[in-house]
């Protein structure tokens, strides 16, 4: 495919142009963003035997990604700021003309034998104030038909660029140049692991990613521009580009609504709680972001938030019709799996999905597979961070909002980890600097044994930000400090933490999944002021008694998940001053020490 520049944008034709001289692609092909295009790459795709298309799926395609090729790889992944010091403790730095220089080299001549495309993109609806738009440059088809779900592609944002606006500039190759008569012939293109950089250039807001084809090492809208490069720009601009979902909740009976964004660490249910379906009747949850926020105070002062993305990145094992059903209705048709079993009457399969393998399938390296339950050392079908990408708007909870060019005013934030001891089911801040505390301190406990942490031992996640933060996390906290300052206390969202993940003798306490709905009806009155709530030393919390109780949980364990573990909460306390606090050293804000100290006051 190849066509000529549709833009008289001067900037961009000559950014494209100096790339295509770099890179050497057979074609330079600029995307337009319609169907009949993606149609187009996907035959590509499956004439290269890259792309399987399923029959019990509308429109939809399974791909077998390289099994080196499987996740962002965080040890490639560099904030290269001028400085060392701006990139802070929790990212790798290379210094920026030096990694220019090694990734020059390897860019040069990457595309023999491929098409260049340019992938005009907009995070957040086209058009919207709070909107950016990226420019990628890419030689994978696969991220093409990923961006075209993932974001706003293609003419309509070459519209709003016009002849001189601002953009992104995101560099991908795959990093697999083919000889002369060479293909892929079946077989997913990368370069190894130590050839692979994901890159950032804060001073030049540009993002060079080498090497990998896979999620958010490749399809460069979503955490490389949307979170890295935004969180920078929003620091700048004083805003806050955030890792969180954001969900509509509304009450039925006065039709009464609240917007709220929640931040997790990895493997604590966001896609579900974005999708929840209420157990308790007169609720109802509606979507309108998954995974990323984009919040700036409004001139009423209240923090306005767009989701940037179009559509849903989700993990495929442990999605089913008990876990979310929304999510199961969004990937009937149009949709791209990744690394998921096929079965053999062409449909997809995972572990978790809610029902037996159906026979013969092939796994995810693309081998026979045949289910074996005694056995449980069995590899799994699907790799576990195995994806479906989809459009938002087949979700049936979407709600109407998602387009929103202002954004919705969000009303409370939450932030939650796997915490099987010590974090109570949920509790409020106090105020605004309490709640930027609750944000320090996420974390996820180690179930099993990982990298350098001990199982038990607390693996802290700041807002679930660690690896998507553009900068120093200890100037990051210092930016949600001083946004705080600037919005009047009535307008600013109200901060809660919540712990779906207590466990009691060995089990979990809490039913979670729709049963969450209880803990959202509280945070709801809580904003709305009818809520009952008690003080407590660590903030304020659900009296039990009058709490909407599940049948499943009895009244002792609701007590116990609702009250203040004094102990624990001592040597949670004793932890982030020894091991996580100091990371950030003299960046860690007074404000966040002061909160410390006061906690543990008030625990006596
Ligand atoms: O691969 S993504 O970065 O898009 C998803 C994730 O790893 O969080
Ligand atoms: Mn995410």
């Amino acid at each position: 495919m190849s066509n000529s520049s549709p833009t008289s944008h001067a900037k961009l034709n000559a950014w494209v142009n100096e790339i295509a001289s770099l890179v050497e692609p057979s074609s330079v092909y600029w995307c337009n963003g319609s169907k009949e295009e993606y149609d187009e790459m996907v035959k590509i795709l499956v004439d290269a035997g890259l792309a399987t298309p399923l029959k019990k799926r509308e429109h939809s395609y399974l791909f077998r990604s390289d099994p080196s090729d499987v996740a962002r790889v965080e040890s490639r992944t560099y904030i290269a700021s001028k400085s060392k010091e701006d990139a802070g403790p929790t990212n790798n730095w290379i210094d920026p003309a030096e990694l220019k220089k090694t990734m020059t080299d390897l860019y040069k001549g990457c595309m023999h034998g491929r098409t260049l495309y340019v992938i005009p993109f907009s995070m957040g609806p086209i058009g919207s104030p709070i909107a950016k738009i990226g420019v990628e440059i890419s030689d994978s088809p696969y991220v093409v038909i990923n961006m075209y779900i993932m974001a706003r592609i293609g003419s309509k944002v070459l519209d709003v660029l016009g002849t001189d606006g601002e953009f992104v500039p995101c560099l991908h190759s795959i990093g697999k140049p083919l000889a002369e008569g060479e293909s892929d012939n079946g077989k997913w293109p990368c370069a190894p692991l130590d050839k692979k950089y994901i890159a950032h250039f804060p001073e030049d807001k540009t993002i060079w990613s080498y090497g990998s084809g896979y999620g958010g090492n490749a399809l460069l809208g979503k955490k490389c521009l949307a979170l890295r490069i935004a969180s920078i720009i929003a620091r700048n601009e004083g805003w806050l580009a955030e890792h969180m979902l954001i969900l509509k909740i509304t009450r039925e009976s006065d039709s009464k609504v609240k917007y709220i964004a929640a931040a997790f660490p990895s493997a604590c249910g966001k896609t579900n709680l974005a999708m929840l379906i209420p157990t308790i009747p007169g609720w109802k949850v509606e979507t309108v972001g998954d995974d990323i926020a984009w919040m700036r105070p409004g001139k009423d002062g209240k923090l306005y938030a767009i989701n940037p993305e179009a559509g849903f990145f989700g993990v495929a094992p442990g999605t089913s019709m008990h876990s979310n059903p929304n999510a199961m209705h969004s990937i009937e048709k149009n949709t791209i799996f990744t690394n998921v079993a096929l079965t053999e009457d062409g449909d997809v399969w995972w572990e978790e999905i809610g029902y037996d393998a159906p026979g013969k399938l092939i796994d995810w390296k693309g081998n026979e597979w045949i289910q074996d339950k005694g056995n449980k050392e069995q590899p799994p079908a699907a790799h576990g961070n195995s994806r479906f990408t989809a459009p938002a708007k087949q979700c049936p909870a979407i709600a109407k909002e998602f387009e929103d060019l202002g954004g919705v005013p969000i009303d409370a934030i939450l932030f939650g980890g796997r915490r099987p001891s010590t974090i109570p089911l949920v509790h409020e801040a106090k105020n605004w600097n309490h709640g930027v505390f609750m944000g320090s301190i996420v974390g996820s406990e180690i179930t099993s044994a990982a990298l350098d942490l001990k199982v038990g031992e607390i693996r802290r996640d700041p807002f679930a930000m660690l690896p998507f933060c553009g900068y120093h996390m200890g100037d990051y906290f210092n930016h949600w400090i001083e946004l705080g300052k600037k919005i009047p206390e009535a307008s600013q969202p109200k901060f809660f933490f919540v712990n779906w993940f207590r466990k009691k003798d060995g089990k979990f306490a809490w039913p979670g999944y729709g049963e969450n709905s209880r803990v959202l009806k509280w945070i709801f009155e809580q904003c709305d002021g009818s809520g009952k709530s008690v003080d407590t030393p660590i903030g304020l919390m659900p009296d039990a008694a009058s709490f909407d109780k599940p049948e499943s949980v009895s009244a002792d364990v609701l007590k116990e998940i609702l009250s203040v573990d004094v102990e624990g909460w001592k040597k949670e306390i004793a932890d982030i001053r020894a091991n996580h606090y100091p990371k950030f050293g003299d960046k860690l804000p007074q404000a966040l020490k002061d909160e410390l100290a006061a906690i543990e006051k008030r625990l006596g």
